[in-house]
């Protein structure tokens, strides 16, 4: 039996659990890629990213040459002090551009880590200080804003992803619920890194959870009784993922770091890239459980991790029940909002197929025959209408704001503060959004392609 027919059998054995790894070791160097992390702060509120080449194993013998953050995949998780002033450093060791986006804070454009909006790029071999103050409080996370220039293992195909954890500045903790740890999980799709004759072995491994694939890293150690808030963070280039935290009830206390108005229960959670959940979990099934895709092509592809209780034996379980409800976001609303802006803004996003390939036009135009930004006026509030009139599902994300959802498909609702809405094939979102940061914001979709393929407008608060 080859390798590849014996990983099938084990994953069809014990669905999503890669039991085989212990046999493909010998396929390629077992070089250690468990570098010495560089040392990520230098003293208070004073952060240092190092961009480089690094080797990253995402299966034993599954190895990738990336770039990343201080020699890690992901980059470590920083965190910060809501409202006070904040030094990054970023030497940039590589070949070309970079620049480092801070998804999700309200900063000023100079700093956010968008070429588009004015951010300067961090020159290659060289070094650039980002200051700004952190905000608003919650998880967000940062990584690379520069464009493939055709190379799929490039800009964020690449390892450069990390989560930041913005502290709230009232020394709160940001969630009255009670929990006793927190953890912290971001995922990375490969696709382009597997692709070529070496890795036929592999070819189902696109998926990681904090850069290790199911059944590869350690599983994570529980007690019964023990409450624990996971921050889920998509990562991804472009896939759409589910999680659930099989065999374990999910509570959902915020989206994209902010807390939702009204904590409800969830089957699974559904994100696009760039969307992030916070999830409650009570610890009180022992066992060896799965926390991963329910799709199961995504789950033997890697996405998940494994959850252990003391003095547990044989391999973990993937069960997952009705323990709520279908995922959607007026599950997490109190009422529909009774107000309405009086500014309108519509923004319409078509899909063609061309010559050159995909291109996508916002408002009739791909980004780069755009001419002037969106105006938005200093102080004002407005609705902004999504018509997503095209057959693929977006990740809508707007720079240095978060907007309130007021209608998703139909469904309307309030309260929920995201930077990132999830909008499927041939449908409709609204949120509100004041304007409160001077200068340019870039929207797009959060799916590295689909970015490059024209879908990209600017925001202008004069
Ligand atoms: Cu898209």
């Amino acid at each position: 039996m080859n390798r590849k027919k014996f990983l099938e059998n084990a994953a069809l054995a014990v669905p999503g659990v890669l039991t085989a790894n212990s046999l493909l070791g010998n396929s390629f160097s077992s070089t250690n890629t468990k570098k010495k992390l560089s040392h990520t702060y230098f003293g208070k509120n004073k952060i240092r990213l190092t961009i480089s080449e690094t080797e990253t194993e995402i299966a034993k013998g599954l190895i990738f040459k990336t770039i990343a953050y201080n020699n890690s995949v992901p980059g470590p998780v920083i965190r910060m002090k809501e409202g006070e002033e904040t030094i990054v450093e970023v030497i940039n060791n590589t070949d070309h551009q970079e620049v480092v986006h801070w998804h999700g804070q309200e900063i000023p454009a100079e700093v956010d880590g968008a070429l588009e909006e004015g951010t300067p790029p961090i020159e290659p071999h060289s070094k650039r200080t980002y200051k700004f103050k952190p905000g608003p409080a919650g998880v967000k996370w940062y990584h690379t804003h520069a464009m493939t220039q055709g190379d799929k293992q490039k800009a964020m195909y690449s390892g450069q992803i990390g989560i930041v954890y913005i502290e709230p500045k009232d020394g709160k903790r940001q969630y009255k619920t009670a929990y006793d740890r927190e953890l912290f999980f971001i995922t990375h799709d490969w696709k382009y890194f597997l692709q070529g004759a070496l890795f036929k072995d592999f070819d189902r491994l696109v998926y990681t959870v904090n850069g290790k694939s199911l059944g590869f890293d350690s599983p994570i150690k529980v007690k019964e009784g023990e409450k624990i808030l996971l921050h889920f963070v998509n990562g991804n280039a472009r896939d759409d993922i589910r999680f659930s935290c099989s065999g374990h009830k999910m509570k959902i206390l915020g989206l994209d770091g902010r807390p939702v108005p009204k904590p409800d229960y969830v089957n699974d959670i559904k994100l696009g890239s760039g969307e992030r959940a916070d999830i409650l979990v009570e610890m009180n099934n022992p066992g060896k459980w799965i926390f991963g895709d329910p799709d199961e092509e995504r789950r033997k592809g890697g996405l998940g991790f494994v959850v252990e209780y003391p003095d547990q034996k044989g391999d973990p379980k993937w069960e997952v029940d009705s323990f709520g409800n279908r995922w959607d976001y007026s599950l997490f609303s109190i009422e529909p909002k009774k107000t309405k802006p009086k500014n309108e803004i519509t923004v319409e996003i078509k899909r063609y197929e061309t010559e050159n390939g995909t291109l996508y036009k916002v408002n009739g135009k791909p980004f780069e025959e755009q001419e002037d930004p969106i105006p938005l006026k200093y102080g004002e509030d407005y609705r902004i209408h999504f018509y997503n009139s095209n057959i693929k599902s977006h990740p809508l994300h707007l720079h240095r704001h978060y907007f309130e959802l007021v209608n998703v498909e139909g469904k309307e609702m309030s309260g929920i503060m995201k930077d990132t809405v999830f909008v499927n094939k041939n449908s409709y979102a609204a949120v509100d959004l004041k304007a409160t940061q001077k200068g340019l914001a870039l929207f797009h979709c959060h799916k590295q392609n689909h970015m490059e393929e024209g879908f990209m407008a600017l925001f202008e608060t004069i």
